[in-house]
This record gives C-alpha cells, structure tokens and sequence, in this order.
C-alpha cells in the first residue's frame, strides 16, 4: 500500500532510543579482536543494514573467529537463522566485519539485522518507560530465528523459549520483521510473564490489543527516521490496509467499540475497542495529523475527547497489566484496572483519571 509523506515535527518525547543506543555503544566500542584474540568472547558494535529501518547500529559479539548477533549489553539476546526449516532451534549467522544485510530481502542477514535492531529498541525502551529488564522482567534477553518455513506470513512469540519466531513472509520480499511488528510479539512474552490474560474471549482481544498498544508506544520511542511512529500496525509490512488505532474499523474486521459479541470475534479483530481507547487517551478524538499522518477518531457517544499523551497513556496501560489485570479480565475489567492503575499514578479525582472513564465510555466500554 501506499503511504502518505510523513515529516518529522520537533522531538519533545521524554523517552528516546537514541541516547541508549549511543550509550551502549559507547560502552561496548568497536574494534573487539584485540582483546579477543585469546579467544574470550567480546561485546562488539556492528552495523545493520536492515530492510524496514534504515542503517542501525547492532550490538554483538566477536568470538575469537567471527562476529554473531549477541547482545551482551541486553541481556545476551541472540538472532539465529532457522534455515527455513520448521523444526530447527535456529543456528547462529556468523559474520567477519560486523556488517549486517544489505537493505535488501534478498541479503539473508537483512531480516536478522532488522529483527536484532527492533528486538533492542522494545529492551531499551522498557527498560526506559517502566524500569523493566527484558520482556519477562529478569534481565535475560530473548533468542530470535528468523527464516522460518517457506513463504510463512506471521511471527510469534513462544512462553516455553521465551523466543519469537519469524517467517520470510506471506508476500515475497516482505518479511514480517518491521519495529511495531517485532514489538507486538515481544510485547505477547510480557503479558505472558504479568497479568497472564487468555488468548480466547475478552481477555484474548486485551492481549491483542496490548501487544499493539505497546508495539505503537515502542515505534514512536525509537525515533527512527525510516520507520516514523504511527498508530498503525505493520503498516511497513502488510498489503492492504493495517491494523489503526484511531478508527479500527478501517482495516474492514475490527470493531470500534464493544459490543456483546466481541469475546466471540478473533482477537485480532475483538481487540480494535482497546486500541481505540488508548488512541482516545493519548491523543483525543477527531481529525488531526501526527508526524504527517491522518487521523480521525470517532466516539461511540459523540463526545470529543482530549488526549493526556502518549507517555502517560502508556503508563497506564503498563500498570493495569501488570499489577490489577490477570488471566481473565474482560473489557469491564480493563476499565477498573486501567481507572485504578489511573488513580495509583494520579491520583483518584486527577484530569488523567477522569479521562480514562471518559476513554472507556467512548468505546462503550461503561
Ligand atoms: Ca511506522
Ligand atoms: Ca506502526
């Protein structure tokens, strides 16, 4: 699909991929082989290349022979090379400068360099959003493979690993491995390891929704030049319309607001209610442009809302999650949690909480 052209408005966002980036960086340098040269492992800096999200800095690991994609300053997270297989654990992608992919598909490191990029942003930014180590909040980082099957169209988190796995694509060339993508994924191993919630009925569409709410939240913290942030869901990726938050409806299967049946819809589409209501919270209702892209967010009452901001909706969200939601709450319970996690961080007659009820009703969610 097409894509409107988007400019950059000044960055006034608390939380940046930048700084950490260049942090790690600047921790880890680049020129390993000497003191690798006894052959002990070295924490190294490379260069990606990737498809989605331009030329990236990569953190590595130079073993006395090569360089691989671990990243010792997150955790040991790795990205492997399923070789197209369905039942390999994946295996690690060797490299002799520290260069990864050329931008292209057809580079069979592009996908690993945008995966290990993206797989960073979404560590550095909760650890910066939350103050949380890893997706399962204990430090150790998550193994990616890449190439999985032929011609498979999705990815996907698995609990037993604590890995995701990522196919070539359902369209060729067009590998699901962008940053909201990756994020959505990883943000599926964060619930799994918190409020637990089911993958069928309500509590099946929250999950959905979380994962997108925390993939969007992710994509706008990189900053990333070629893959702005946009409450759009693999829009990078996807033919045909993606996922929105301001109006899920547009995508033809998602619901705007609750209604009775929803806990029956597939999750994907069951979650459009919780995606709207934190575009709701974090930017209000009716038309507006964001980093040069449209927007029009209806409400189920006709009420016009006004936004809190992303940071603080954001906040929101991670809290009700972690600390008042659990395997089955419902839209109705989404409601009280986020109204606690609302009051717990603003207090119970704060603005921000009020807007959270308001959110809510403007997704028929009372
Ligand atoms: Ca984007
Ligand atoms: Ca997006």
């Amino acid at each position: 699909m097409s894509h409107p052209h988007r400019t950059r408005r000044p960055a006034t966002r608390v939380l940046t991929a930048t700084a950490a980036l260049l942090a790690a960086a600047a921790l880890t340098g680049t020129a390993p082989q000497a003191t690798a040269a006894a052959g002990a492992a070295a924490p190294a800096t490379g260069t990606g290349l990737t498809q989605y999200s331009g030329t990236v800095p990569l953190g590595t690991t130079y073993t006395g022979t090569s360089y691989q994609l671990t990243d010792p300053s997150r955790g040991g997270q790795r990205t492997l090379d399923a070789l197209n297989q369905t039942g390999n654990p994946g295996v690690p992608f060797n490299d002799a400068d520290n260069t990864w992919g050329d931008g292209t598909p057809a580079h069979r490191q592009t996908a690993a360099a945008d995966v290990h990029y993206a797989t960073a942003v979404t560590w550095d930014f909760y650890k910066a959003a939350f103050n949380r180590n890893g997706v399962r909040g204990d430090g150790v980082g998550t193994t990616s493979r890449v190439h999985y099957g032929n011609g498979f169209g999705n990815a996907y988190w698995s609990d037993s690993c604590a890995c995701v796995t990522y196919g070539d694509g359902s369209t060729p060339g067009r590998p699901p491995t962008s940053l909201d993508v990756v994020g959505h994924e990883l943000a599926h191993g964060l619930t799994a390891s918190t409020a637990r919630l089911g993958y069928t009925g309500e509590a099946g569409a929250l999950n959905e929704g979380t994962s997108d709410i925390l993939a969007t939240a992710g994509e706008f913290f990189a900053e990333n030049k070629a893959d702005p942030g946009d409450y759009l869901l693999g829009e990078r990726v996807f033919d045909g319309p993606p996922r929105r938050m301001d109006r899920p409806s547009a995508d033809g299967v998602s619901r705007d607001y609750w209604s009775p049946d929803i806990g029956g819809l597939d999750p994907h589409a069951g979650s459009g209610p919780a995606r709207h209501f934190y575009y709701l919270l974090a930017e209000g209702s009716g038309p507006r442009v964001i980093d040069g892209v449209a927007y029009d967010s209806p409400t189920h009452d006709g009420s016009k809302l006004l936004g809190i901001g992303r940071d603080k909706a954001t906040r929101i969200w991670y809290r009700a999650l972690t600390l008042h939601m659990r395997s089955t709450t419902n839209y109705a319970g989404a409601r009280t949690a986020t109204l606690r996690a609302a009051a717990d961080l603003y207090g119970p007659s704060a603005p921000e909480t009020a807007r959270v009820a308001a959110a809510w009703t403007a997704v028929n969610v009372r």
